[in-house]
């Protein structure tokens, strides 16, 4: 049984450079501007930390959330990481250029991010920058870390798009499609945060589960 104890924002961040000094393991929440990633955060840790709004790309800083975590009578401090959406259209290209390098050489360089979720709008599987974060995600994964796909509102497929879908992800398995990138670490959930209780899709338990056993690098049992 996991139980999420605590949780506060911690502060926000433009580089890696002013980015809070990281004292747990963390998890990156990256993906389309509105693709669900304050939504999810918010469902996982259980209060409404993350600004969620239907406008998309504002978020446009690097936000912090620090949490505790009870698993097996054990503390678990988790830091949970908002990254502005990629791909964001209402700022010029240079803008999202430098933009881009920042998030990149953060995502890189900070040693304490354990697990990457990539946050995919189930309706739009083969968008070419989610295509371009995946395969940018395989290039820099490193051995204790791994990289976890989420396909969102899975609540918006019709009945045969969703079963295509799980079939996709949990009876075959779901490769990047860049015959470039060693995809080991990469494995796949399908969510929605409205309908909750559909067994094609992982639970709020399921995904917090998953969640402890990638950053504790448990991936082989738990
Ligand atoms: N139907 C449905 N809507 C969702 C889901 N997750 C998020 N949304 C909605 O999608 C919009 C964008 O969500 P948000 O979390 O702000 O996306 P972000 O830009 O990636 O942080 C909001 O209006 C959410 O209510 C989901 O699983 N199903
Ligand atoms: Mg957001």
């Amino acid at each position: 049984m996991i139980q999420v104890i605590e949780s506060r924002f911690v502060s926000s961040a433009s580089h890696l450079d002013n980015a809070p000094p990281p004292n747990a393991s963390e998890v990156v929440f990256l993906g389309r501007s509105n693709v669900g990633k304050s939504t999810l955060i918010n469902a996982l840790l259980n209060k409404p930390l993350a600004k969620s709004s239907s406008t998309p790309g504002k978020t446009q800083l690097i936000n912090f959330f620090a949490s505790m975590w009870i698993w097996h009578n054990q503390r678990l401090p988790l830091t949970f990481i908002d990254l502005p959406g990629f791909g964001y259209a209402k700022v010029s290209k240079n803008v999202k250029k430098e933009w881009e390098k920042h998030l990149f050489r953060f995502l890189l360089m900070r040693q304490s991010i354990k697990l990457f979720l990539h946050l995919v709008d189930a309706r739009h599987t083969n968008m070419a920058i989610d295509l371009s974060v995946a395969t940018m995600l395989a290039q820099i994964c490193r051995a204790d870390q791994c990289i976890l796909r989420i396909y969102t509102k899975a609540d918006k497929l019709n009945q045969s798009a969703l079963n295509a879908l799980h079939k996709r992800v949990y009876i075959q398995e779901d490769k990047v499609q860049d015959a470039d990138t060693d995809d080991m670490h990469t494995h796949s959930l399908l969510f929605s945060a409205v309908n909750k209780n559909h067994r094609k899709m992982a639970s709020l338990t399921h995904l917090r589960e998953e969640i402890i056993k990638y950053t504790l690098g448990l991936e082989n049992g738990i």
